[in-house]
């Protein structure tokens, strides 16, 4: 049975081709996404192909890329590989586009991730011309069912001057009713409280509107989302895990919270997934997530009874789970809520509900300051995503990372970061395998002492005590003691020479 259910969209439904044909060189365009979810998969691959095609006739056809967040091969990688991207932003994990990146030949604006709409919306970006945006059906009355992810498409299917749709057939239709699409945000002056109180309030309506007169083409899919496998959690993802379960059983007592704790935020990757497959046997019960990506992790722990529900604005979950969950989508249907990126990641609900934020970092330096983006200060690894959304504002912000990278060629513990995303202020707790520091209420020399003493690898503590002497004398002044020409020296020698000791 066709996915879309209204005649006046059926009647625009074009191959990938004749849709790409809609877009021109110089173009803005809103694509839909978020971590490798809900992003379109055909129209992409056959703009890239107009690229190339125009690129060996003479001509420069570029355009800039908006997203949720990281999206697939199909898209990224095929337009960054057909050198067709002059701007992207706000997030990105294709490996094709990274190396584009920062070989200095793509600009790239990394920022938060709440602030995307916003921003769109005030007008700082510039006008979009199109939203090419994955849905998984149009009703009859012509509003959109949404996809699995939800991120920026809202937005950009309200400002985009043109709109064109990918109806996925891949997409379990048991997504319909998953989604909670909140019209309710206003720019300032105008801003009202978000009503939202609970990570299970639904504020919103299940469905996109869209202006049909903007629609001018409506291609028909059937493909599976980027699914990455999420390695088994290794010895040290299950340290760093059990190192955050006993702090968080431990806060728990201390702060008399609830058995369901507090909403957990969760970033991405096996670490995070690892700390979610721990929390399944901890002696916390309904909990609730407020976070960004339903990941295996927290499906696992919904399946266990131990999470009761998990509000996101995208799933990231590997093929074998996305395949559970297309076959079992029905029995997710009342647990699941998926909600625009600037409302799943808003600072004011952050706050609000104080969500434990737990996320991954490249590098944190002995005064808690991390660096969740840039290798050796300049290279980009992916952005800094909602981390900052979640870490300034929630309750808790856990910062986790295997305390050196590199086949131990490189500490994640350095003297001073070589970029930094969140300023020690937003980090209260840094997790490696080898220990916990919380750092709240520290001031820097006593944070360093922690964080030195608690996370550093064995094979590069006695440095950093080292450093830390010699500065606590030499140092300009004594309140956050540093040796500025010899704090980023560990990173020049890896750059020198291939490893930070030698
Ligand atoms: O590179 O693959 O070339 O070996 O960085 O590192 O260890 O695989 O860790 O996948 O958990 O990613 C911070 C990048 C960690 C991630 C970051 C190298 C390492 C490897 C990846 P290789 P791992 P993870 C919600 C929250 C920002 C966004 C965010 C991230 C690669 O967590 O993108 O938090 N965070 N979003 O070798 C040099 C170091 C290094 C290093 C790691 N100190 N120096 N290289 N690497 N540490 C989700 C969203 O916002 C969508």
């Amino acid at each position: 049975m066709s996915r879309i259910a209204n005649k006046s969209f059926r009647a625009k439904i074009v191959d990938a081709e004749t849709a790409a044909s809609f877009i021109h060189h110089g173009d803005t365009i809103g694509m839909s996404g978020f971590t490798g979810s809900g992003y379109p998969k055909a129209v992409p691959g056959a703009l890239a192909a107009r690229i190339e095609a125009g690129h060996a006739a003479g001509d420069p056809f570029k355009v800039r890329v908006w997203s949720g967040a990281s999206t697939g091969p199909e898209l990224d990688g095929a337009l960054a590989k057909a050198d067709g991207i002059e701007f992207r932003m706000p997030y990105n994990s294709d490996p094709i586009a990274r190396q584009k990146i920062n070989a200095g030949e793509m600009d790239y604006f990394d920022m938060h991730l709440s602030q995307v709409a916003p921003m769109a919306w005030e007008g700082f970006l510039g006008p979009l011309d199109t939203a090419v945006i994955e849905i998984s059906g149009i009703t009859p009355e012509g509003d959109l069912i949404p996809s699995s992810s939800v991120g920026n498409n809202k937005t950009w299917l309200d400002i985009a001057d043109k709109v064109i749709l990918e109806v996925n057939a891949w997409q379990t239709p048991m997504l319909d009713g998953m989604h909670d699409i909140y019209y309710g945000t206003a720019l300032p002056p105008n801003r009202v409280p978000i009503p939202l109180l609970k990570s299970d309030d639904r504020i919103g309506q299940p469905h996109f509107r869209v202006d049909p007169d903007k629609v001018v083409a409506v291609v028909e899919t059937e493909a599976p989302d980027r699914n990455a496998p999420f390695s088994p959690p290794d010895a040290t993802a299950e340290a760093i895990a059990g190192h955050i379960l006993e702090f968080l059983k431990w806060e728990a007592r201390r702060a008399g919270l609830p058995p369901s704790l507090l909403p957990l935020q969760s970033g991405v990757g096996n670490v995070p997934n690892a700390v979610m497959a721990g929390l399944i046997a901890a002696p916390f019960e309904q909990m609730t997530a407020f976070t960004e990506v339903i990941q295996d992790g927290m499906l696992d722990m919904i399946e266990s009874g131990t999470l009761r529900m998990a509000s996101a604005t995208a799933f990231s979950l590997s093929p074998d789970r996305a395949a559970f969950f297309n076959d079992n989508a029905e029995r997710y249907r009342d647990k699941l809520i998926l909600r625009p990126q600037d409302i799943s990641n808003n600072p004011e609900l952050v706050r609000r509900l104080g969500c434990i934020a737990m996320n991954g970092l490249i590098e944190a330096d002995i005064y808690g300051n991390v660096n969740s983006t840039h290798i050796m200060g300049s290279k980009i690894q992916n952005g800094i995503g909602g981390s900052g959304d979640f870490a300034r504002n929630g309750y808790l912000s856990i910062f986790m990372t295997p305390s050196t990278a590199k086949g131990g060629a490189i500490s994640a513990i350095v003297p001073q970061v070589s970029h930094v995303d969140h300023i020690s202020q937003d980090v209260q707790v840094i997790v490696t395998e080898q220990g916990l520091a919380d750092l709240r209420g520290l001031p820097p020399r006593k944070r360093a002492d922690l964080i030195v003493e608690n996370c550093a690898h064995p094979a590069y503590r006695p440095m950093l005590q080292d450093y830390r002497a010699r500065a606590a004398s030499a140092s300009f002044g004594r309140h956050a003691p540093s040796i500025p020409g010899e704090a980023l020296s560990w990173h020049q020698r890896f750059m020198d020479t291939g490893d930070m000791k030698a």
